[in-house]
């Protein structure tokens, strides 16, 4: 590793690269270096830079990100984003968030069918081994939980590589009827432990034109293999672009409504956490449950360059509809906002790593916080101060 710190960060590296080695020569240099303060460094001329460790986040402590813990609705796995590189623009499917673990009372050996019906010519149920012979790559699309914050360390979040059918291509198969406007994608929620917090039935209610505009589809498998069984095996919704909590998993139903369709459980929970005016009543009233453009630091590393501590921040940015060329950071209110040059945003389907130099003047603690310089970019989460994370700096 070197310390260049205007390091651009292509986005273009491979896809689907894990990320062990990268940890693991993380966890190695830490290790080894983790006691270097400023003495040590002045002892340290390494003209490239030499690697001492990462700055760990302050109130931050899941102490259980990377593992998975609890059952059904109580079910979490955070990913640990201080492990990012710029190869990994996907998550290896052991590692990639849930948000909820598969149901108990689910039947995994039956021959599942989703049962389609509603304002429909006949109702249909159509076994997944159908949608499984048709399933085509879908290309790369994060999720990230409408409920992700620092209570989970902002692991809730990760991209994979999708395999799947159109939503599309189903419905035109079903035999709409011409008053049909909305379409329910729903799926199994059979939890015998009911968990404070979370009402069971997920389903989220679609207008034809989302349909149109985003092409949600239903996922069979995810970076090369079938769903695993807490990613909603044997199939799943993925709405690009929207948060996850519009994405069923184990989708049992499909049902094609009109205007008058009342809001879902589901979306009524979470329409504070999607930014809708108040909780409305009718599914036709919730604005599309987008993530807006978002910039966080996942990563503060700490180096010795000729003699001198030097800090280094890397973060992602991702959500939003176009590219962002107005980054900028601050490190405290106090202290402005300077642009991030260190990037190359090409995609808005995942996250875009960048990277900033950074030289503390004092010691004492930081809130590092983003922001996109561009009124054309709508960034409601991160104006509120969402995704801010703090530091403790002891060595300048
Ligand atoms: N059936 C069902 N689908 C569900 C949920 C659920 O509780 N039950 N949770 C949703 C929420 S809130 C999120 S963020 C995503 C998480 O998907 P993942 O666990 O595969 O990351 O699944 C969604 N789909
Ligand atoms: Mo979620």
């Amino acid at each position: 590793m070197r310390f260049t710190p205007r390091a651009v960060i292509s986005p273009n590296a491979r896809l689907g690269e894990g990320n062990r080695i990268g940890r693991k020569m993380a966890r190695r240099q830490f290790l080894a270096y983790s006691g270097a303060g400023l003495a040590a460094c002045r002892r340290i001329w390494a003209q490239e830079g030499q690697f001492i460790g990462t700055v760990p986040f302050l109130d931050e402590r899941d102490a259980a990100v990377g593992r998975v813990t609890g059952r059904g609705l109580n079910g979490r796995l955070a990913l640990d984003l201080s492990t990012l590189t710029p190869q990994m623009l996907t998550t290896p499917n052991d590692q990639f968030f849930i948000r909820t673990r598969y149901p108990d009372r689910l039947r995994a050996g039956a021959p599942w069918k989703i049962r389609v019906h509603g304002l429909v010519e006949r109702v249909r149920e159509i076994p997944v081994s159908e949608l499984v012979a048709a399933a085509e790559p879908q290309g790369v699309h994060l999720l990230e939980c409408a409920g992700n914050s620092a209570y989970r360390n902002f692991g809730l979040i990760s991209a994979a590589a999708w395999e799947g059918l159109p939503v599309k291509v189903l419905l035109e198969k079903a035999g709409i009827l011409p008053q049909a406007t909305r379409v329910l994608i729903s799926g199994f929620d059979g939890h015998c432990t009911p968990a404070p917090g979370s009402v069971p039935g997920a389903g989220w209610i679609f207008s034809l034109d989302e349909v149109e505009t985003y092409r949600p589809f239903l996922a069979t498998e995810m970076n090369g293999v079938p769903l695993a069984r807490d990613h909603g095996y044997p199939v799943r919704l993925v709405m690009p672009g929207w948060y996850g909590c519009t994405c069923a998993k184990w989708v049992n139903e499909i049902v094609l409504l009109d205007d008058l369709a009342p809001a879902t459980a589901q979306m009524k929970e979470y329409a504070a956490r999607t930014h809708q005016a108040g909780v409305p009543h009718l599914a036709g009233d919730f604005e599309p449950a987008i993530i807006d453009q978002v910039a966080m630091a996942v990563r503060v590393e700490k180096w010795c360059v000729a003699g001198a501590i030097r800090y280094r921040v890397i973060g992602i940015l991702w959500g939003g509809q176009t590219a962002v060329k107005a980054l900028m950071i601050r490190f405290n209110p106090a202290l402005g906002y300077e642009p991030v040059r260190g990037y190359v945003h090409e995609t808005n389907a995942t996250w875009t790593l960048w990277s900033h130099a950074w030289r503390p003047k004092e010691r004492g603690r930081y809130a590092i916080q983003l922001k996109i310089d561009d009124p054309g970019i709508r960034t409601r989460r991160l104006d509120a101060g969402y995704y801010v994370r703090r530091v403790e700096i002891k060595d300048v």
